[in-house]
């Protein structure tokens, strides 16, 4: 018996406005079949999930889907899905129509469903209504499940046990799972299978078909998961990532070889540190050497794979205003440099304006930022430097009061208050104070006039805005 296993294909991912992007994900997805499943002759083909990038598919990733399955279909090759977090049928009964139970219902591929109406059951694949929970292929009994979300772990339970009643006896029992699993690129907020839970199913199962994680990974030679196709996002580009193909022999020893020899979209990431340069230009002139030293020209004309798409990462601090750099002049003079499909410019440099809570571990919650963030400001005032813990949580406090609504008098009571305090805390303090407080005691008596509070104001909320984008 031989597979293709395959996941996490999203036909219709569109990224960065370029139309060839699009192009790339059935680019890899149909050279995989024609590299891989036929010149193999595989018995079948998995997709464990995500086939499609949204469950509201647009007309061109169907043409791409259907131009694939029709390959497999011309070639006697039967398709075998499940649906993934991205494609999965709206949940309401109303909406019990999916592209992929179209898709199914037409014969171009089998969608394997558990049956939830009473209680969790596996039912064999019925050919006349083309659904079912499971289905015999070439000496295999291949279980689909769908996306259990939040709730994968204690699914598990009721997956062992509708297992024990479907399980075939003598046959290759696969199961098709679209989860993340413990210890492997976890996302925060959902809950991976743990490994534990995983292994329960460990005498049901022969081959645990894996989707949902970009990334290749395997478990004891038991469960494979072999990434997506292509990367989503650029922060994926680094990943291992591919199919397998899996051949089991007649006492049920698997063989499965990871392969990513198909066309994928070469990705290239630069970083530029803008610290020190004195203007606009000097950061130009200074990118502009990073790429003519590192980037990968591309020759249309030579090159086999397809042109490249480059990052180019700004970092540290800046040392003049963010808007005085001309990013998509930037962009052009390094597309026509490199040949590049597309050039991403990130700017993740930080102007010295805002070079605030430098040193922050990157772990710091919002909250803690953010009073890191204004103590840091309040601290380049020399009148209040003493005092700037405190004064930060005054600032807080009083952006709490004006978020609930409170009327600015009340606000401007609760300031005066919270000074006065200071003050007398100040005016008490011990004799052995530090020059230091002394200049800021002295200093406290300035009066706050209007034009510094709008200032520190709309710093505030400038700070926010990069903080947002
Ligand atoms: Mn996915």
């Amino acid at each position: 018996m031989k597979f293709l296993h395959l996941a996490d294909i999203h036909l219709g991912c569109r990224r960065y406005n370029v139309e060839e992007r699009t192009a790339d994900f059935f680019r890899a997805w149909s050279d995989v079949l024609a590299r891989h499943a036929l010149p193999n002759a595989v018995d079948f083909v998995l997709i464990c999930g995500d086939f499609f990038n949204s469950r509201k598919v647009d007309p061109q990733a169907m043409n791409h889907a259907i131009i694939g399955l029709q390959m497999l279909k011309e070639a006697g090759i039967p398709v075998v899905a499940i649906e993934g977090n991205h494609d999965q049928h709206e949940s309401d009964a109303v909406n019990r129509f999916s592209w992929m139970r179209s898709l199914s219902q037409w014969g171009y591929l089998a969608l394997l469903e558990p049956d939830t109406r009473d209680g969790f059951n596996l039912t064999p694949w019925n050919e006349a209504e083309r659904s079912g929970s499971y289905i015999d292929i070439a000496g295999a009994r291949i279980f689909g499940t769908h996306w259990f979300g939040t709730s994968t772990n204690a699914a598990v339970p009721l997956l062992t046990d509708a297992l024990r009643r479907a399980h075939g006896d003598g046959l290759f029992n696969i199961l098709m799972l679209h989860t993340d699993v413990e210890g492997q690129l976890n996302r925060p907020n959902i809950p991976a299978l743990s490994i534990s839970r995983m292994k329960e199913l460990r005498t049901l199962v022969d081959y645990v078909a894996l989707g949902h994680t970009h990334k290749r990974f395997e478990i004891e030679d038991w469960a494979f998961n072999p990434g997506s196709l292509e990367a989503c996002t650029i922060d994926e580009f680094k990943e291992e990532r591919g199919l397998y193909l899996v051949e089991v022999d007649d006492a049920h020893r698997v063989t499965a070889r990871h392969s990513r020899d198909y066309v994928q979209r070469p990705f290239q990431r630069l970083n530029f540190d803008v610290s020190g340069a004195p203007d606009a230009e000097a950061v130009h002139a200074g990118v502009m050497d990073v790429i003519r030293l590192e980037a990968h020209t591309y020759d249309a004309e030579h090159d086999d794979s397809p042109a490249p798409i480059i990052e180019i990462n700004l970092r540290g601090h800046l040392g003049f205003k963010n808007s005085l750099l001309d990013i998509s002049r930037l962009r052009e003079e390094a597309r026509a440099q490199t040949g590049a499909l597309h050039i991403m410019i990130s700017n993740r440099s930080v102007p010295v304006e805002y070079a605030v809570a430098a040193g922050l571990d990157s772990d710091a919650t919002r909250g803690v930022r953010e009073r890191r963030i204004i103590e840091d400001l309040i601290t380049r005032d020399i009148r209040f430097r003493a005092r700037a813990h405190d004064m930060a949580a005054l600032v807080l406090d009083a952006k709490r009061l004006a978020l609930e609504d409170e009327s600015p008098e009340k606000i401007l009571e609760l300031i005066e208050q919270q000074l006065e305090l200071a003050d007398e805390h100040m005016t008490n303090a011990p004799s052995t104070t530090t020059g230091e407080t002394a200049t800021a005691t002295a200093g406290a008596t300035i009066p706050i006039d209007d034009t510094e509070l709008v200032a520190s104001a709309s710093a505030l909320q400038a700070i926010e805005r990069n903080a947002a984008t």
